[in-house]
């Protein structure tokens, strides 16, 4: 139903899948939605093949859009991140009011984020940065939802996009996650763990099938089953889904006629960006991307093949294939656990270096619905928090170290027996490296703290007392206590 008259709750501007579909959203749970589109094409089309499933307000104009909505008002950007959305922010702050509020949905980066709210705010309009997260699916039928910006847009913006949010036991999966570009760094970061859970999934796929020489369809079967335990969760879901899924053409496995190229959008890159940037080690969600990146090198993985690079002495596998399963599924569960530690570091850090104020258990909530990384595990990860706010780790929460007891022996397994099959298992093997570190007694840094004294004169700490020390390396190398 259209009615130009009615004023709309909220605005959606641009109508691709990811922005038509949030209007229906919004639409089918009782909203007048107001809508625009820069080329009027798609807001017809829209109406035409949905306009029955709500109120919906078409324009052809952003002043018409604007003059649709009632105050304050609330407009939504879901256009492609970057120019566009500026130049669509432009346009929505030249025609709304002091108040009003406007919210990018799209992917944008946390710093362009933390620029355009300054830059509305000095025009006297609200601007939220939201991240977004669910994909299609989920924009139409629950996404989870993270919006930052001022806390004040929130009490207007909440119910509305709780109507919308994915909802699990009753509680919506959106809140406030703090001020102005908070909403999407954690998306940021939801999407770098995301890159790791599809990364560590697609090795244990690996080992099971280039190691225990299982097909697609019954590693599907094992997927299926594990999606029942611990892991359960809509990657592993899916996951199963596609391993037992034939060409429709061929009739071979699908994982088997598809270029094993990994595509990317960015928000992997730009979290192992930012992790460098915080100086917090990130490495399960930087080595995925680098894995993509890997499988995308085709001329370097071309040459490789060809020349015959040496394997050295390839192992086959000696174990029960029962058993190797299970290990493979406690690895894939240890270096998962790892990404999301991991992850959440990354979220406090620039929190802190932010001045956000964002509460991990809201995320361990708002994830276990909508979005693509939604799994049973988050509800531990929630307890986790609750039990201790100022955790260090998530690793070390008394909960996930008990599964860690469990998980060591057969990652540790299962990382050797890669090595031994001459199988590539970057984060399996280095999320292990990892947690050893965090471990170790003594890590080589001393060494390296000593290399770098001697060809720069950068000095280094003791560990017998305070100070700041240096050797004289070119003279008679006595030590000297610098400033
Ligand atoms: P696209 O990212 O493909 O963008 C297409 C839309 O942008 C169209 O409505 C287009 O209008 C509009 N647009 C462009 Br391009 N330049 C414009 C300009 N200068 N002024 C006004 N409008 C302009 O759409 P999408 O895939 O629906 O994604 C929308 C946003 O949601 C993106 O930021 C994306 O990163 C994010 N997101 C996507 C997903 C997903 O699964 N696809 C998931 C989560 C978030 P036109 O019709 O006139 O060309």
């Amino acid at each position: 139903m259209t009615d130009k008259n009615e004023l709309a709750q909220i605005g959606v501007v641009g109508l691709a899948v990811m922005g038509s579909n949030l209007a229906r959203n919004f639409a089918r749970n009782g909203n007048t939605v107001a809508v625009y589109n820069r080329s009027p094409e798609k807001t017809h089309a829209l109406i035409k093949a949905y306009g029955e499933e709500g109120n919906f307000v078409p324009s052809e104009t952003i002043e018409d859009f604007v003059a649709s909505l009632e105050r304050p008002r609330k407009a939504i950007i879901m256009v492609k991140a970057g120019k566009a959305t500026d130049a669509v922010i432009d346009q929505l702050a030249e025609a709304m009011d002091e108040g009003d509020i406007i919210i990018d949905g799209g992917n944008a980066l946390f710093t362009d984020t933390i620029r355009r709210e300054k830059d509305v705010a000095a025009r006297g309009k609200h601007f939220v940065g939201a991240g977004i997260s669910g994909g299609e699916e989920g924009a139409l039928n629950g996404p989870a939802i993270m919006p930052g910006g001022p806390k004040e847009s929130w009490e207007t913006l909440g119910p509305i996009l709780e109507s919308i949010a994915a909802n699990v036991d009753g509680t919506p999966c959106v809140t406030h996650i703090g001020p102005d570009g908070a909403g999407h760094f954690v998306k940021m970061v939801h999407n770098g763990i995301e890159y790791a859970d599809m990364q560590v999934i697609g090795e244990a796929y690996q080992l099971l099938r280039y190691g225990a020489g299982m097909e697609p369809a019954e590693i599907a079967e094992v997927f299926r089953e594990w999606n029942s335990g611990d892991l359960d969760s809509y990657l592993i879901e899916i996951t199963a889904e596609v391993l037992a899924q034939k060409d429709p053409e061929t009739g071979a496995p699908l994982v088997d006629v598809i270029v094993d190229a990994a595509g990317q959008k960015g928000t992997g890159r730009w979290t192992a960006i930012n992790g460098l940037e915080l100086g917090v080690p990130i490495t399960g969600i930087a080595e995925s991307v680098f894995a993509r990146a890997l499988s995308s090198s085709t001329a370097q993985r071309t040459a490789a093949q060809e020349g015959h690079l040496p394997s050295g002495t390839i192992k086959k596998l000696d174990v029960d294939k029962a058993e190797f399963i299970e290990d493979v599924r406690r690895a894939l569960y240890a270096a998962k656990l790892i990404a999301y530690s991991q992850g959440f570091d990354e979220i406090k850090a620039g929190s802190e270096e932010f001045g956000w104020d964002v509460d991990p258990r809201d995320l361990a909530t708002i994830w276990r619905g909508g979005c693509i990384i939604r799994a049973k595990f988050l509800d531990r990860i929630r307890a986790a928090y609750d039990n201790n706010a100022d955790l260090p780790a998530l690793i070390l929460d008394p909960y996930f170290k008990g599964e860690l007891e469990d998980l060591i022996d057969p990652w540790r397994r299962v990382v050797v027996a890669a090595t031994q099959l001459g199988l590539p298992a970057p984060v399996f093997a280095s999320s292990l490296s990892y947690y050893d570190s965090l471990r170790a007694e003594r890590l080589p840094a001393a060494l390296i703290q000593g290399q770098r004294d001697f060809f720069g004169a950068h000095t280094f700490q003791r560990t017998d007392k305070p100070g700041t020390f240096h050797i004289e390396w070119s003279g008679d190398r006595g030590l000297t206590e610098t400033d």
